[in-house]
């Protein structure tokens, strides 16, 4: 069940007085008290996953900021080069500063005490629209034919842990999946899939290693619409010989997969390593050059203070971020929510 849900089930409840009677409305306080549970839930969750970045962040700024009183042009260069060391990106720091200059110079005097909360408003406003979440984590299932979703990303990066954890998710949410072993590179990547399918209570199509990718992931797509599968995870490999050879083994992928489903992939998903900060942004350019990427998952967001990576990207590439990884566990795949992320870091808006 998607993040989302949750305030979608708060905001459904009726109003008490329009309930048959009072068991009916003591019944819907109660599943609405529960949904505010799970909400609270998923925030402290959400914050434990951001600490490191959030105490990286609000030290340096802290430090940079201590003894001054007003917001001049030293503590703007001071905050640019907190956010640049947080790996928030050049470009992306750059337009925050001069959101904020324009401020400061409508406002004349600006205590230094309210650059959190103008910090907080301007990252919030920068920030794209997070994807519209639905139903199913997110994901559009259409009865009659499976949403194929394929995963790339360098290797290391979480892709298949990220599988693992949606597949888990949307058996969860009554959803038949299957997962297509698409990484034939290394015999241990269909193994450590075939896990979390099992885990995940998932069906995972696959061929021996050293068997072409597009062939399993051709078997996938024709397995899954055989047996009324709804929704189809494509692993692939993260490494080859070289990148050229992969990206064109990803193309392939892609192209066969459109043999079986007109329309498939319907999503081709691009998993970043968010501990990796700037590196994170020089893959995700490369994998946007050389294939068509519609979303973005940053995982590995818990073990790091380098999750300004997200602002950054999500501005940078206007590619929707879909999840993030706060951790190893199954739940630990978050839908990426713009807001609850900025509430996160920088707390409630007044
Ligand atoms: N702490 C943490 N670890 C993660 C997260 N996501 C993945 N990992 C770990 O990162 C490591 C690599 O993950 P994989 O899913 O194997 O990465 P991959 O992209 O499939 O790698 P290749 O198959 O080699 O291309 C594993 O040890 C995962 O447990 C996360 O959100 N938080
Ligand atoms: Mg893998």
């Amino acid at each position: 069940m998607g993040f989302f849900d949750l305030f979608k089930k708060k905001k459904d409840v009726e109003p008490a007085h329009v309930a048959a009677d009072q068991g009916g409305a003591e019944a819907q306080a109660e599943a609405q008290r529960e949904a505010e549970r799970e909400v609270e839930a998923e925030r402290k969750e959400l914050e434990a996953g951001l600490e490191k970045t959030k105490e990286g962040f609000f030290g340096k700024l802290k430090r940079a900021i201590a003894g001054r009183t007003t917001v001049d042009a030293d503590v703007l260069d001071d905050l640019e080069e907190v956010l640049i060391t947080s790996d928030v990106g050049v470009d992306t720091t750059v337009k925050i500063i001069q959101r904020i200059e324009e401020r400061v110079a409508r406002d004349k005097y600006m205590n230094t005490e309210e650059l959190h909360g103008i910090l907080r408003d301007e990252i919030a406003s920068l920030m794209e629209e997070s994807h519209r979440s639905t139903r199913d984590f997110g994901i559009e299932v259409k009865e009659g034919m499976p949403y194929v979703l394929m995963v790339v990303g360098v290797n290391g990066a979480g892709k298949t842990t990220t599988i693992g954890k949606l597949a888990a998710q949307l058996t969860k949410a009554g959803r038949k999946v299957y997962i297509g072993a698409a990484d034939t590179f290394r015999a241990a990547a269909i193994d450590q899939l075939g896990v979390w399918a099992e885990r995940a209570g998932a069906t995972m199509v696959r061929q021996d290693m050293g068997s072409d990718p597009a062939s399993v992931a051709y078997d996938t797509l024709r397995s899954a619409v055989a047996n009324g599968a709804d929704v189809v995870l494509i692993d692939t490999a993260g490494r080859l010989h070289n990148k050229v050879g992969l990206m064109k083994e990803l193309t392939k992928i892609r192209n066969v997969m459109s043999k079986v489903i007109p329309d498939a992939p319907h999503e081709v998903m691009l998993v970043l390593d968010g501990s990796t900060g700037q590196n994170a942004f020089e893959q995700a350019k490369q994998f946007t050059e050389a294939t068509q990427v519609t979303s973005l998952t940053i995982t590995k967001l818990d073990g790091t203070a380098k999750g300004g990576v997200v602002i950054g990207i999500s501005d940078k590439f206007h590619i929707p971020v879909r999840y993030i990884g706060i951790g190893e566990g199954i739940d630990q795949l978050k839908m990426f929510d713009r807001r609850e992320f900025v509430r996160a870091l920088f707390g409630d808006s007044k």
